[in-house]
């Protein structure tokens, strides 16, 4: 499923949720029914098995039919809302056999509308301070909700749907929503009977944390480009807007350094299991970041330090405090590998490295490891916190690393990602009450790697089993006892590929289980409820099937024949 790029040219902001008693799922409003619209139990159906569940619904009024007719408007014609205009009308012709142009006219009241920079705002909308729209283009706000950098307002009726956002990513995110409210069928690439219904209602979305990622260890086994940008689009259908790259560890190397060629020439020849592995050289990992962000993804590069550098440690034998290089490795222990704390040439190598890769990387973050470090002191990996850190802010960017960074000295305005099972880390909960903003991963409900059962044929169990349900059952906002609620700033999913070797492997680890998470890290709290999840989700079963996604029939989801 491969959609043309779309650029992102918009800084992101934090979005503010501002809803005024907007309820997640408020009732169908009392109007007069509308003169031709779908039974209003059938469209508030539709409306209400959206995933991530939006923070506000209101079904009801007429359907919009696609039609031969039917055309993509984008007024002013911004470069980057035709290229979403262009990526909803890819999803909507192989399928609906429609020519479905994406137009710049100004005729706007009817077709499918892209609108960026107003806030589409329901019946009634006024400026925040409540006189009627503001006048000179000014964005009309809604009292109820600001948009923000993600957030967007669909409105469908009889004549139109129209797609409002501050920013195209918001655009973007409401596509995904469109796509859901017409019936699976839309997702297949060759001609499909309609009709091509899209119910009578309003929503209007804004998530509850701006960081939702998913991470790909591409070092385990390593993942061709095609491969990564399948996850890309996969990702992109959930609202996902940060992928974790895990580009370095014991096994493999992934990423071109020029002034360290041995990193993937050497480091990245070989995979778990003695397999030829395979680096990105760096016009490779642009197309990614290209890709990503055609879909609204920021990329976050990691360079896992001082422990899980085998890989590295192979390549160059100064790196090691012996002088000596070990062999390459493809087993899957973890623990016995570390940079040299004490030698010079190994902060030269962080330096090199992290300066090539920032120079590379357009997204605020730079991730570097820090987990598992069995073989460092605690002492030696303090030290090399302290030294490693300031590297990265040198070269303007944020400092992401796993939850060991607690335990040293995060600098101001780092970022852990919390991968424990039970939140009881208190130097984790300490930090983040000094600080320290935290991503949330647990590895027994957010790690795609985990089986789903003892049966699971793929996927190791040392964090439980981890089903459906499990995955879903649990609140980033108090998970790490004692961290303030305002230290989270979201989620991750991470799928470590030890036993995942192939693009079928990752959508029976990642499907059904992905989406909980990014509903997780995008619907509003009061939305989290399995048993209604359970249904939400169960609807998107026949959309996996019409992409070609394999998942895994979880017991506990009442999935429809497909
Ligand atoms: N822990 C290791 C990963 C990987 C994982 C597999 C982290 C942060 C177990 N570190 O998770 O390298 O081996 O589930």
């Amino acid at each position: 499923m491969r959609r043309p790029s779309v650029r992102n040219h918009f800084p992101r902001i934090l979005c503010s949720l501002l809803l005024i008693g907007a309820s997640a799922w408020a009732s169908a409003p009392s109007a007069a029914p509308a003169a031709r619209s779908t039974p209003a139990d059938a469209s508030a159906t539709v409306l209400a098995r959206v995933v991530p569940a939006p923070a506000s619904v209101q079904a009801g009024g007429a359907s919009y039919v696609i039609g031969s007719g039917t055309r993509i408007h984008v007024p002013g014609n911004s470069n980057e809302v035709r290229k979403i205009g262009d990526y909803l009308a890819a999803v909507l012709r192989p399928s609906t056999g429609y020519p479905v142009p994406v137009v710049a006219d100004g005729g706007d009241r009817d077709g499918i509308v892209l609108k960026l920079g107003a806030a589409v705002s329901g019946a009634g909308s006024r400026t925040a301070a409540g006189a009627p729209g503001a006048g000179g283009g000014q964005v009309p706000r809604d009292t109820a909700v600001a948009l923000g950098a993600e957030g967007y307002r669909l409105i469908v009726s009889g004549q139109s749907v129209t797609l409002g956002a501050e920013q195209a990513a918001g655009l973007f995110h409401g596509v995904q929503t469109l796509r859901q409210l017409l019936p699976a069928a839309v997702e297949k690439h060759s001609v499909q009977s309609g009709p091509w219904t899209v119910p009578g209602g309003t929503i209007t979305d804004v998530p509850r944390y701006a960081y939702r990622g998913g991470m790909l260890d591409v070092s385990r086994h390593f993942f061709s480009v095609a491969q990564v940008e399948r996850y890309i689009d996969q990702l992109a259908l959930y609202k996902i807007n940060q992928l974790h790259l895990h580009l370095s560890d014991d096994q493999g190397w992934r990423i071109a350094v020029d002034s360290w060629p041995r990193l993937a020439a050497y480091g990245g020849s070989t995979q778990v299991g003695g397999g030829p592995g395979g680096s990105y050289s760096k016009a490779d990992y642009r197309e990614i970041v290209r890709y990503a962000a055609g879909r609204y993804l920021t990329v976050v590069p990691e360079i896992d330090m001082p422990g899980h550098t085998n890989a590295a440690l192979a390549s160059y034998a100064e790196l090691n405090c012996s002088g000596t290089a070990p062999p390459l490795y493809t087993g899957t222990q973890v623990g016995f590998s570390s940079l040299c704390v004490s030698k010079d040439v190994t902060y030269r190598f962080a330096d090199e490295v992290l300066g090539e890769l920032a120079a590379l990387t357009p997204g605020p973050y730079l991730h570097i490891g820090g987990d598992e470090a069995h073989s460092t002191g605690h002492a030696d990996y303090v030290t090399f916190m302290d030294k490693v850190q300031p590297i990265v802010t040198k070269y303007g960017k944020t400092v992401l690393a796993w939850h060991q960074l607690a335990g040293a000295h995060p600098v101001a305005g780092a970022v852990a990602q919390y991968w424990g099972t039970d939140g009881s880390e208190k130097e984790v909960a300490d930090a983040a009450k000094a600080g320290l903003r935290l991503v949330l991963s647990p590895a027994n409900r957010a790690y795609l790697d985990m089986k789903y059962t003892a049966s699971t044929p793929l996927g190791l169990d040392w964090a439980g089993l981890v089903e459906v349900k499990d995955s879903y059952n649990w609140d980033p906002a108090t998970f790490v006892k004692g961290a303030p609620a305002s230290a989270v700033l979201g989620v991750e999913a991470p799928l470590w590929t030890e036993t995942i070797v192939t693009s079928a492997n990752i959508d029976y680890m990642a499907f059904p289980r992905l989406p909980g998470i990014a509903e997780i890290g995008w619907s509003p709290a009061a939305t989290h409820q399995w048993d209604a999840y359970k249904v939400r989700l169960a609807a998107q079963g026949p959309r996996w099937t019409a992409l070609g996604i394999g998942y895994y029939r979880s017991p506990q989801v009442p999935w429809p024949s497909d």
